[in-house]
């Protein structure tokens, strides 16, 4: 390992452990961009509270002993890295055609449409959650949750000029031209809106800021899983880096949807609710009833695994064959790591009914992967679910059947209930707002949404976070509000 790479150099505007001080052509590229992320950053970035002091980590390091230093930050200054994880030496490619030659640190002609591509695909998505995201500041529940929405949002924006840098460096001068067109586009515009489905939704609220972070961030995982392992070692050592940033951030899912349903539970205990499907009884108490938490869950979980594209896929094939994309986990698992014979089953739509086929596994990669994503939803299910027994209460979320609400992939043209039960679009219709969020249920979780700006408070549909950020105590100023 070299040991310099551990060193992130300051000196320069924008800091970096790639040498960018003696890549000349490259900082100059970077710093062309510049003014253009600041200005996205000002237009589309926090709404307000840009002169507040925030309790921040950035990353001033690669080393996974230390990487990330806490201090207050306006968002602004905050210095915006690019940070690869260390080069191992000797790296082969771990999977494909290329399998076992040494990791390319060039890109190869023949894949660089198809690496392009993915690059994009994964630039575009960083300042679309930050653009979804940026109206919720102004009904954050307590300065902790404030902190730590601005933290995502600030490492969204690092993850995008990752991104930049490998399109930049690269890629030539189309890559500059994505470069740009990454600032251009905006989420949910109707002309030119983020390339993939779920970052052009609302994020109306923060029960589904939560849901965005557990559910949409590990799609997020999972993808930058299986692009660390890619046969281009500069997007590899990319993502790995950008993977030690992502677990805060489904730690903010996972925790903030634990503290809503715990506040829910205590809430109905003390007023002596014993059932919790009994909605208008729950609302008067100012919390979220756990139906409507179910359905928030339904509707973020079925958006995310649109995001893994068709079961079965030719792109996801080549993409894999040419050691350009990987499986999650691909140097752990015990096969040929080139799929040439071997099957996958796939969910499908066989005569009318979800019928599980022998795919070849290599086609079936996106569904794969999917399956992985899934099994890693549920863990924080079980947390879930445990909170709810612990208060006495029988009732239990569950994540829905992959065939309900989706609009990518083998059942995109079908409708079906969280249980997997096939239904006409008569009954879809009718029947909807059982299952996903309506109307009310969202004018009834935005009446919640009321800020809360003193140190130390929350607001009544959540509770406190076990242990501060930083191991600061219950009453630190996590945002110091400028007045
Ligand atoms: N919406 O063979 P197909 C994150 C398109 S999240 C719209 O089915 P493929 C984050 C597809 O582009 C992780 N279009 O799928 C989270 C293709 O179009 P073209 C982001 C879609 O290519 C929170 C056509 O359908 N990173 O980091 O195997 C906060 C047929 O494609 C969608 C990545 O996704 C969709 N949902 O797989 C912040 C990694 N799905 O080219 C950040 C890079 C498919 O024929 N991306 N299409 O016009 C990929 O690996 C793959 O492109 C996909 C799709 C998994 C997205």
């Amino acid at each position: 390992m070299n040991a310099n790479i551990m060193n992130v150099d300051y000196s320069t505007k924008i800091p970096n452990n790639v040498n960018l001080s003696e890549d000349r052509q490259v900082l100059k590229a970077l710093e062309g961009w510049h003014p253009g992320y600041m200005n996205w950053w000002s237009d589309m970035g926090p709404e307000g509270f840009q002169q507040s002091l925030v309790y921040l980590r950035t990353a001033y390091s690669v080393d996974p002993r230390g990487w990330a230093k806490f201090d207050y930050v306006k968002m602004p200054d905050y210095r915006w890295g690019i940070l690869l994880a260390p080069q191992e030496e000797n790296r082969v490619i771990p999977f494909g055609e290329h399998y076992g030659e040494p990791a390319w640190q060039e890109v190869p002609g023949e894949y660089r449409a198809a690496l392009r591509r993915l690059i994009v695909i994964q630039g575009d998505t960083e300042p679309a959650s930050v653009e979804q995201q940026r109206h919720l500041g102004k009904t954050a529940p307590s300065l902790y949750d404030l902190r730590n929405l601005f933290q995502v949002n600030v490492e969204e924006g690092r993850h995008l000029w990752a991104m930049v840098y490998l399109l930049q460096k690269y890629f030539g001068r189309d890559g500059r031209e994505e470069a740009d067109d990454l600032l251009r586009r905006r989420s949910g515009d109707a002309d030119s809106p983020r390339m993939l489905g779920a970052f052009n939704e609302a994020t109306p609220d923060w029960l589904s800021f939560f849901m965005f972070t557990y559910f949409t961030d590990r799609d997020g995982k999972m993808q930058l899983h299986s692009l660390a392992q890619s046969g281009f070692d500069p997007l590899s050592r990319t993502c790995r880096f950008m993977l030690t940033e992502e677990a805060h951030h489904m730690f903010v899912g996972e925790t903030g949807i634990s503290r809503v349903v715990q506040r829910t539970c205590e809430a109905m205990r003390a007023a002596g609710i014993t059932d919790p499907s009994d909605i208008a009884k729950v609302r008067a108490l100012g919390v979220v009833d756990l139906p409507t938490i179910q359905k928030k869950l339904n509707l973020h979980y079925s958006l995310s695994l649109d995001l893994f594209g068709s079961e079965v896929s030719t792109n996801a094939a080549n993409a894999f064959n040419s050691g350009v994309k990987g499986r999650y986990h691909e140097t752990q698992i015990n096969d040929d790591h080139r799929l040439q014979n071997s099957t996958y089953p796939v969910l499908k739509m066989v005569n009318g009914e979800i019928k599980r086929v022998d795919e070849p596994a290599l086609t079936a990669l996106n569904m794969r992967l999917r399956d992985d994503y899934t099994q890693d939803c549920v863990k924080g299910l079980l947390r879930w679910n445990k909170i709810i027994t612990l208060a006495g209460y029988d009732f239990k979320l569950t994540l829905p059947n992959v065939a309900f609400h989706r609009q990518i992939g083998e059942f995109r043209d079908i409708h079906a209930t969280p249980d997997g039960m096939l239904i006409n679009e008569a009954t879809w219709n009718k029947r909807k707002g059982e299952w996903v969020p309506s109307t009310e249920d969202g004018d009834f979780i935005a009446s919640l949404m009321k800020p809360v700006t003193e140190i130390g408070q929350f607001a009544s549909w959540i509770s406190p976070p076990k242990v501060g950020i930083d191991n600061k105590p219950g009453d630190f100023e996590y945002v110091k509000i400028e007045t």
